[in-house]
């Protein structure tokens, strides 16, 4: 899908809001990020788990208030656009602040338009010879990772459950794999299936793992997933988009795992420990 939309190069005019728990929210931060928008396009982050009214801001300064539109919830936003709006509001929210409309509430658009603003920076996420390869890696991604996590953990039938567990980790398998002799999925420079792809694996072994009973291996004990995970997580900006305590626990306040409210500890993981992965794309230039 190529976005029809385009944005223009206007510092702060318009606003990324979302919720830094949401894998979808997140695609579009780590797209602002490694196109080096930061100064183009403000960030606005509710608070990380939803509370009774869904997506929610600080009343009042804070570091989930908002300073653009003064929005109490998501569905502010959605009411500033068009006040008739009687829908399910989600995150990520592309707003723009000088026409006072949503731009888009749909991830892939959003990551499209940031990789196509005229200031952007960096390498091409979405480079025109690859994207059938990158279409490709994210409907995997999306099915056989995490449909998948998504049956292992709420399936109530063992072979059904079992088939679910071994979809995910021939998917982790393979990935495993396929990382051994490249740096990134498309060779040198991260690409939209990177950034879709680290979004799960970052999550793995703080929720997956034990929340969606997918425990036959971590992301950790994958030599290549290892290297590849903290790889992107080291690269300039990518840290800050990562909260590992928050991911646990909204997940584990949303998810059956955990029904009884209690959040489980770690586990312990080091992401900026050398990946030595520099390399691979050295070996490819
Ligand atoms: N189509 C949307 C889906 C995003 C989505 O599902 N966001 C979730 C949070 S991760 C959300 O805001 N759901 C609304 C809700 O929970 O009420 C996209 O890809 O941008």
């Amino acid at each position: 899908m190529r976005s029809m939309l385009a944005l223009a190069a206007e510092p702060c005019r318009y606003v990324l809001y979302g919720g830094i728990t949401c894998p979808f929210t997140h695609r579009a931060m780590l797209a602002r990020c490694l196109r080096g928008l930061e100064s183009q396009v403000r960030q606005v982050l509710a608070r990380p788990v939803p509370g009774p009214t869904g997506w929610e801001f600080d009343a009042s300064g804070g570091k989930h208030a908002d300073p653009v539109i003064g929005a109490r919830c998501l569905q502010d936003i959605y009411l500033a656009d068009d006040a008739g709006f009687h829908g399910r509001p989600s995150v990520p929210v592309l707003w723009d602040a000088e026409d006072s409309r949503i731009v888009s509430h749909d991830s892939r658009q959003i990551v499209l338009l940031f990789n196509e603003h005229p200031q952007a920076r960096g390498a091409d996420l979405y480079p025109s010879g690859q994207r059938e390869r990158i279409d490709a890696d994210v409907a995997g991604f999306d099915a056989d990772f995490v449909g998948a996590i998504i049956r292992a953990g709420s399936t109530g039938s063992q072979a059904e459950y079992e088939q679910a567990v071994q979809r995910v980790f021939g998917w982790l398998d393979a990935l495993d794999a396929r990382l051994a002799g490249q740096r990134y999925l498309g060779g040198a420079s991260p690409d939209l299936a990177d950034l879709v792809t680290f979004t799960g694996l970052v999550r793995f072994d703080s929720c997956y793992y034990f929340g969606s009973r997918c425990h036959l291996r971590r992301v950790q004990d994958y030599p290549n997933l290892w290297g590849y995970l903290r790889d992107i997580y080291q690269l300039p900006g990518i840290a800050a988009t990562v909260d590992l305590d928050a991911f646990r626990k909204s997940f584990f306040t949303t998810s059956p795992a955990g029904r009884d409210g209690v959040i489980p500890l770690g586990p312990d993981m080091d992401l900026t420990t050398p990946h030595g992965r520099e390399v691979l794309a050295a070996a490819q230039a």
